[in-house]
C-alpha cells in the first residue's frame, strides 16, 4: 500500500543532466518511487524561458527523458512525461498568475540570477562599437536613476504623513509623483540587474513551477536547496488560491535529496547545465578526467607537497560523495600532511565517480539503441498525467467559475 501524498519533480532540457541533478534529485525520484505514487515530467515549457535552440530542444528533451530512466526510473512505476505535452501546465499557471504578488516574483533569487547571467553572456558576446553602445546605456540609465533618488528624497521630505489634508488634491498628486518617481527608478535599474531584458516567461518561471506541482496536487517535491524559494512561493500562491476561491490545493514540501546543493567545479557557483561547471552524468572516464583537471581545489595548495584542508575543497566533498569511507580517510590524511597532489586525489575522484556512473551509462546506450522503449513509456506516462491534470482542471475551474461548466448551470 502506497502513501496517501502525491509526488511530483522536474528536470529541464537546458543541457547535460550533471550529478548534482542527480544526487540532488534524480536518485531521491528513484527511491520514492517504491513508496508514493509519484508523477515526473521532462519541464521543457521551462526551458524555453532563456534563449535556446530549437532545433536542439526535441533531442534533448528525448535525452532527458532518457538520462532519468538510465539514472533507475521506472516508468512502470511513476508517470513520466514531458510537460509540454499536457497543456493544463500553461493553463493553470494563467489562472495562478491572477492570484501571484508581482511582489513575491520580484524576491525570486534565480530569476535575478539568470538574468544577471544573461546580461553577462549579452556583454561578452558584444564587441568594439556595439560593447561601447551597451556600456553608455548601462551608465545613462544607472545616472538617470541616481538623478531621480535626488528629486525622489525631496518629494518624501517634504511628505508629511501626519499633517491633516487640508487640500486633498495636492496631497493627491504629491503621492503620484513620489509613485511615478519610484516607478521610474526601479524600471531604470532593472537595466543595470539585466531584468530589463529579461522574458516575462522566465520572470514567471516559479509560477509554472508552482503549477506542475499543485496540477497533480502533490504534497512532496524532491528538488535540491536552489529550489526551496519557488516552493515557499508554491505554498504561498495556493495558500492565496484555497483563501479566494476554496480548499483545493495542499501545501507543498521539499524533500531533501542526498545532496542538497552540489558546488561547480568552477569552486564558485552551483553545479549548473547552462554554467558549464559540471559532470555529467553520461560522462565517459575521459572527459570526467579533463573537466576535473582545472577544477578549482583547496586555494592554499600552491605546491604539491603544501598542507591542504580538505574541508574547504570541493574535490574532496566529491570524493565524500563518490568514494567510500576508507578512500576518504586516507586522503584527507594525504592532503592534510601534503603527500598527495591535487593531481593524483583528482585522478582518484575520476575514477570512483567513473564506477558510479558506468551502469548509467550502459543503460543509456541500451535506450539509445531502442527509442521506442522511450516513447512508448512518454506516452503511457502523458495519458497518466493528462487524467490527473483533467480533473484537477475541472475542479479548479469549477471554483473559479469559468469554463463552459459555469455556462451550464446558469
Ligand atoms: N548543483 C546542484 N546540486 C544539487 N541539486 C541540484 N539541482 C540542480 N543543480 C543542483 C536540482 O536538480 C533538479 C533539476 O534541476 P532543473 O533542471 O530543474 O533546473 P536547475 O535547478 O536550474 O538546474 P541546473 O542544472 O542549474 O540547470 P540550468 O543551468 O539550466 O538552470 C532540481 O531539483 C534542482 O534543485
Amino acid at each position: 500500500m502506497k502513501d496517501q501524498q502525491r509526488v511530483f519533480s522536474g528536470i529541464q532540457p537546458s543541457g547535460d543532466i550533471h550529478i548534482g541533478n542527480y544526487l540532488g534529485a534524480i536518485k531521491k525520484w528513484v527511491e520514492l518511487t517504491a513508496t508514493h505514487e509519484c508523477v515526473y515530467c521532462v519541464v521543457d515549457d521551462h526551458a524555453i524561458t532563456v534563449d535556446y535552440d530549437v532545433k536542439q530542444l526535441p533531442s534533448r528533451t528525448f535525452e532527458g527523458v532518457l538520462t532519468t530512466m538510465a539514472c533507475g526510473l521506472d516508468p512502470d512505476r511513476c508517470a513520466l512525461f514531458v510537460q509540454s505535452h499536457v497543456p493544463e501546465h500553461t493553463e493553470l499557471t494563467w489562472l495562478f498568475n491572477t492570484v501571484t504578488p508581482l511582489g513575491s516574483l520580484f524576491r525570486m533569487t534565480q530569476f535575478k540570477d539568470k538574468a544577471r547571467n544573461a546580461l553577462q553572456r549579452a556583454l561578452d558576446k558584444k564587441q568594439g562599437g556595439a560593447r561601447k553602445t551597451a556600456l553608455h546605456e548601462l551608465r545613462r540609465t544607472g545616472m538617470g536613476a541616481l538623478a531621480l533618488c535626488d528629486e525622489l528624497r525631496i518629494d518624501l521630505e517634504a511628505l508629511n504623513p501626519d499633517a491633516t489634508a487640508d487640500n486633498p488634491m495636492a496631497l493627491q498628486e504629491q503621492v503620484m509623483r513620489i509613485n511615478d518617481r519610484m516607478g521610474t527608478i526601479l524600471q531604470q535599474l532593472q537595466v543595470g540587474l539585466g531584468v530589463a531584458d529579461a522574458s516575462c516567461g522566465l520572470f514567471d518561471y516559479p509560477v509554472l513551477q508552482a503549477a506542475d506541482i499543485l496540477l497533480y496536487k502533490a504534497s512532496l517535491v524532491p528538488v535540491g536547496e536552489d529550489q526551496e524559494q519557488h516552493l515557499e512561493l508554491c505554498r504561498e500562491v495556493a495558500e492565496r488560491f484555497n483563501r479566494k476561491f476554496g480548499p483545493v490545493f495542499p501545501m507543498a514540501t521539499r524533500i531533501k535529496g542526498e545532496a542538497p546543493r552540489i558546488l561547480g567545479l568552477d569552486g564558485n557557483q552551483k553545479m549548473s547545465k547552462s554554467l558549464d561547471n559540471y559532470i555529467g552524468v553520461l560522462d565517459e572516464k575521459d572527459r570526467i578526467i579533463s573537466r576535473l583537471k582545472p577544477a578549482f581545489t583547496d586555494p592554499a595548495r600552491l605546491r604539491r607537497d603544501d598542507p591542504g584542508h580538505p574541508e574547504v575543497c570541493n574535490i574532496y566533498s566529491l570524493h565524500k560523495l563518490f568514494s567510500d569511507g576508507a578512500t576518504c580517510a586516507r586522503i584527507d590524511e594525504e592532503c592534510r600532511r601534503g603527500t598527495i597532489g591535487c593531481f593524483d586525489c583528482k585522478n582518484q575522484l575520476a575514477t570512483a565517480i567513473d564506477t558510479h556512473l558506468a551502469p548509467i551509462r550502459e543503460r543509456a546506450d541500451h535506450l539509445r539503441a531502442h527509442p521506442s522503449i522511450v516513447l512508448e513509456a512518454l506516452a503511457t506516462g502523458r495519458d497518466r498525467a493528462g487524467q490527473l491534470a483533467g480533473e484537477t482542471m475541472r475542479e479548479v475551474r469549477d471554483a473559479m467559475g469559468i469554463g463552459p461548466q459555469a455556462l451550464n448551470r446558469l
